[in-house]
């Protein structure tokens, strides 16, 4: 009996230290969307590794376009804001969910084929909101945000997020209530 307490115990902190362990490998960067052409629209964006790529989340305010007015968006690979602000931007590398204005905000979230660091790497990448599409060509970038190792804060190895501060403390206090109880079940038995 005592036995198989402690075996179901010690099987639950393993469980436990191993939901920890993920919530705590998972990364995840915080961009900040910046106007581009005077546009007054910055934002912020969300990219975080999962098992089927990059999930990019993000959110702009500022939009000054009519209400239900689509916005394409795109990462665009070689080349920076700056580059872009110059008129000097990079052909799409990744398209992404178009963000569909909302009382002067919107909202997009895809998740693409790469990883953070092929991303944040040596080939330069930007995440680009465009303005609404009239007439032919792709209409210029008006809010952007630079995907660089400098923008971004990885949250393994860097400041700890309050939630992955919340998830590892509960585990831990987890883990210690289990081993406690597993210890005075071993005794009575
Ligand atoms: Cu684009």
């Amino acid at each position: 009996m005592g036995k198989r307490v402690m075996g179901t115990a010690l099987a639950a902190a393993l469980l436990v230290a191993l939901v920890a362990g993920s919530a705590w490998a998972q990364e995840t960067r915080t961009l900040e969307f910046t106007p581009s052409r005077d546009s007054g629209v910055s934002g912020t964006a969300t990219l975080t590794e999962t098992d089927a790529g990059v999930e990019v989340q993000f959110e702009v305010q500022g939009l000054t376009s009519a209400d239900g007015t689509e916005h394409i968006a795109h990462i665009h690979e070689g080349a920076t804001c700056a580059d872009d602000r110059a008129d000097q931007g990079a052909p799409v590398e990744f398209p992404l969910q178009s963000v569909v204005n909302q009382g002067g905000a919107g909202s997009s979230t895809s998740t693409i084929e790469d990883s953070l660091d092929e991303l944040s790497g040596d080939v330069p990448h930007y995440i680009a909101v465009h303005d609404e599409v009239s007439g032919e060509g792709t209409p210029p970038v008006i809010s952007c945000a630079d995907i660089t190792d400098t923008s971004v804060v990885p949250s393994t190895g860097g400041p700890i997020s309050p939630l992955d501060a919340l998830l590892v403390g509960g585990a831990v206090l987890a883990t210690l209530g289990i081993a406690a109880a597993s210890l005075l079940a071993w005794r009575r038995a």
